[in-house]
């Protein structure tokens, strides 16, 4: 047996160890037969002790992937499209999130929400103007907006139809929150380009215009604009994608994803806002006594199980980590509770550093599984205390006419075969 093979012996021995001991950590009895026990029985001709295939010829040369792409066994990790919802011109995507980790979206996942489909945009066609309430009013080529100071942040992004309140449907935690990314963004301080223009004594709000067919239009509150808005031109590290707004948008940390205008072409400094189709009509929430709620803007504080979540199996009953992302729209969680039994007891999860502000948050929490059928769930706490609700106190409080904002707790049951299945279903 040559030296390497000994060597994944030595690793798979210990491996062993370590999921016993870890299941003894989650506080059962360890039991003989959990995950990686059988690896050495069932022989095959590329597992151990053999030597694998593909090592046994040089792999594929440089120059194949000029860009890089997923290996050919993660084919099924792709956007979430719906099959049903016609899905041209006003359309959407939602990430995968119970195929992923960490807290960043990579971006050919990032989620997609347009109202007037994907425009293609020649950088060096595209201008941004900013006007109104301004001492001078100045058109800007990307050049310009790059030439000024940059800034990185991360920074999750949420549609807030995710998932529309009446019909919480869905399979997935995709299915259910998968309009939901979150990426490290690069541009410039919206406040550096204001200030560049001039902003004069009682304006208000700022009017944001995309260059799409929909010409999505938003007012935006100036406090927010001077605050943490940020012009951007680059998602983790690269260009952004078409789909993100390519060659500029409006990120607005917190708000709501329908404010954070892409393809962003104008910005008119006003007194009033626009009450434009998509803060009358669209994007309010109706309430019991019938005013509505509109310009809300930030997004409370949420979270989801993402493993083991909707659609998925739990296959040997022993340790297993249930993790999840977190997130408010009001700056950092923080923490996460954890319900193993219908919600009737909750213990704290671990948070992932770095906790960022307005960013997604792993958490994580050891569980041993025995076999019985449990519903699990999360809640995320906000720095300002704010505690996510469950569904039942979010219609006490909303009643059954509201359609966005939806930040309830999401349940996972699981049966005794290990399947996973929307609780709220
Ligand atoms: N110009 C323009 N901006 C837009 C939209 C749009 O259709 N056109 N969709 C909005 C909505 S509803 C959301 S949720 C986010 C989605 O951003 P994403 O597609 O990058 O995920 O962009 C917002 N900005
Ligand atoms: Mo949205």
């Amino acid at each position: 047996m040559s030296e390497h093979t000994t060597d994944k012996r030595v690793r798979e021995a210990s491996r062993r160890r370590f999921l016993q001991a870890g299941a003894a950590l989650a506080g059962g009895s360890a039991i003989a037969g959990v995950a990686g026990s059988t690896a050495l029985a069932e022989q095959g001709n590329n597992l151990p002790p053999s030597v694998p295939e593909w090592m046994k010829t040089p792999g594929d040369p440089m120059g194949s992937q000029p860009y890089g792409a997923p290996s050919v066994h993660e084919k099924g990790v792709i956007k979430n499209i719906s099959k049903t919802l016609p899905q041209y011109i006003s359309a959407s995507g939602r990430t995968p999130l119970q195929e992923l980790d960490g807290i960043i979206t990579p971006n050919g996942l990032f989620y997609e929400r347009h109202h007037g489909g994907v425009p293609t945009i020649d950088p060096a066609e595209h201008r941004l103007m900013l006007h109104g309430m301004v001492d001078r009013p100045l058109v800007f080529t990307m050049e310009d907006i790059r030439r000024f100071p940059s800034q990185s942040r991360i920074h999750f992004l949420e549609c807030s139809g995710n998932p529309v309140y009446t019909k919480p449907y869905g399979k997935t935690a995709s299915d259910l929150v998968g309009l939901l990314s979150c990426a490290e963004w690069t541009g410039v301080p919206l406040k550096t380009v204001l200030d560049e223009a001039g902003v004069q004594a009682g304006a208000k709000w700022i009017v944001a215009e995309g260059a799409d067919a929909a010409a999505l239009t938003r007012s935006i509150p100036i406090e927010k604009c001077l605050d943490d808005a940020m012009l951007v031109y680059s998602q983790n590290g690269e260009r952004l994608r078409p789909q993100q707004g390519y060659p500029l948008r409006l990120l607005l940390p917190g708000f709501e994803g329908n404010m954070n205008v892409k393809w962003l072409r104008r910005l008119k400094v006003v007194a009033e806002p626009a009450y434009s189709r998509e803060e009358t009509s669209k994007y309010t929430d109706p309430m019991p006594d019938g005013t509505s709620r509109e310009f809300t803007f930030y997004m409370e504080a949420k979270s989801i199980i993402t493993r083991p979540s909707g659609g998925q199996k739990l296959t040997t009953h022993g340790f297993h980590e249930i993790t999840g992302i977190a997130w408010s729209g009001h700056g950092k969680i923080k923490s996460v509770e954890v319900s193993l039994d219908e919600g009737k007891s909750w213990q704290q999860a671990e948070l992932q550093e770095p906790v960022l502000t307005r960013a997604l948050t792993r958490f994580r929490l050891p569980w041993h599984w025995d076999g019985t059928p449990a519903v699990i769930q999360s809640r995320a706490i906000d720095e300002t205390g704010y505690i996510q609700p469950t569904l039942a106190e979010l219609v006490a409080v909303r009643g059954l006419n509201s359609f966005y904002h939806n930040n309830a707790i999401w349940p996972w049951r699981i049966d005794a075969n290990g399947e996973v299945t929307n609780g709220q279903a």
